[in-house]
């Protein structure tokens, strides 16, 4: 792979030429080269930058340096990659995509960015990539550009010295690393967890996972959980568009359990669409959906070192799919560390749901219930 890199301040850049990559170099594999973009300027002071056409603050990079250096730098097959604020996300399917290419050339701007008609350019003579590595303000695309760098580099074949290790990571939408830990086994008055020296890597296997969740649900809501994906659907954080048919669903649902339980207070079936808005935003809750349809949903919130779970929900006509049961481990999991307890209200006649809790590992707590209904508890193992 060849890489060109062109700025005002090359000397930023400078490192990649020599160290960094320096093995995939020496190996022939990779050629980075960066340019001082004002070799392409003609002017006693080498101007890169003018003032923006339609006003405002600050200064524009004139095209025609930029179009000077993409003209000597590109050939068929280059991709140009422009390091931007209002480019599209960085993602590690992004580095993949471009370590298969031959050729990238960075153009990595300063000032309030490039001239818009050097992009314009640059798709007629090439494949065009505008990136943003982040939602913050940078000064310039440099530091931009050598993240990416760094991140494709990596990716070439040869290149990584141990390449079990790219194939075990498959960041790309899927969850956090769990935490991961070295000798001494007893350091400063911290423990390596047991499990890691038990030698049993079944039980390891699960507790990497099951960190893995618990950092994925609290650090990155965003994310998808592969580890919640199902054959019957897709389970996912909840999101405001969900609310509407979360609406509709739970009055399907509780209509049943008032049905159940007649002349019970339900409190499901008194809430507004606009309830369930606010709670959607307050509290931890999945969906499951099916076929794009949504056909189960459930809730939790922290009340002190307790998980209060409710609204576990399923379409009637799913129910007896095991979809409730999954939810319900979904939400367990979703809780945070400092919880030791799983509690839940259902209806003292709701034999189907009785038996799913008990099944699951849920004892008639010491919690006041409402009239007919039945306080269940749980401690986490
Ligand atoms: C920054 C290339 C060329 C600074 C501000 C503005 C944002 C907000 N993740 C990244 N952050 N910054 C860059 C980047 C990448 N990739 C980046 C660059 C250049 C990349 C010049 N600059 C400096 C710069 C204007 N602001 C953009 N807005 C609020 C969303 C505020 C306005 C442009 C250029």
């Amino acid at each position: 792979m060849k890489i060109d890199i062109v700025s005002i301040f090359p000397d930023y850049l400078a490192p990649l030429e020599l160290s960094l990559p320096g093995k995939a170099q020496a190996k022939g594999l990779l050629d980075i080269a960066v340019h001082d973009l004002r070799q392409w300027t003609h002017d006693r002071h080498h101007t890169t930058d003018d003032t923006p056409y339609g006003g405002g603050a600050g200064m524009v990079m004139k095209p025609e340096p930029w179009a000077q250096a993409l003209d000597a730098l590109t050939g068929d097959g280059s991709t140009i990659v422009f390091t931007t604020p209002s480019g599209a996300p960085f993602t590690q399917a992004m580095a993949t995509e471009l370590s298969g290419q031959d050729h990238l050339v960075f153009a990595c701007g300063r000032y309030e960015g490039i001239d818009q008609r050097v992009i314009d350019h640059a798709a007629s003579i090439g494949e065009v990539r505008e990136i943003s590595i982040g939602d913050y303000v940078l000064n310039g695309g440099e530091v931009a550009a050598l993240a990416i760098t760094e991140a494709v580099v990596r990716l070439l074949p040869g290149f990584m010295s141990n390449p079990e290790s790219l194939t075990e990571e498959s960041h790309e939408g899927g969850l956090l690393e769990y935490p991961v830990y070295t000798k001494p086994a007893s350091w400063r008055g911290h423990d390596v967890p047991p499990v890691l020296l038990s030698g049993n890597h079944a039980a390891i296997a699960h507790w990497r996972h099951d960190q893995a969740v618990r950092r994925t649900a609290e650090r990155r809501p965003d994310l998808a959980h592969p580890a919640t994906l199902v054959d019957e659907g897709e389970l996912r954080l909840v999101q405001p568009g969900d609310a509407g048919e979360i609406y509709t669903l739970q009055r399907a649902c509780w209509l049943a359990e008032l049905e159940a339980n007649p002349g019970v207070e339900i409190p499901a079936l008194k809430e507004t669409l606009e309830d369930v808005r606010r709670w959607i935003a307050e509290d931890t809750v999945f969906v499951l959906r099916s076929g794009g349809r949504l056909v189960g949903a459930v809730r939790a919130s922290l009340h002190g070192s307790s998980w209060h779970l409710g609204r576990l929900m399923v379409a009637p006509d799913l129910s007896g799919r095991g979809l409730g049961r999954m939810l319900l481990e979904t939400i367990e999991s979703a809780a945070p560390d400092e919880v030791g307890t799983y509690e839940l209200f259902t209806g003292a006649r709701s034999e189907r749901n009785l038996k799913m809790y008990k099944k699951a590992g849920y004892r008639r707590g010491d919690g006041d219930a409402p009239p007919g209904a039945v306080h269940l508890s749980k401690r986490r193992r």
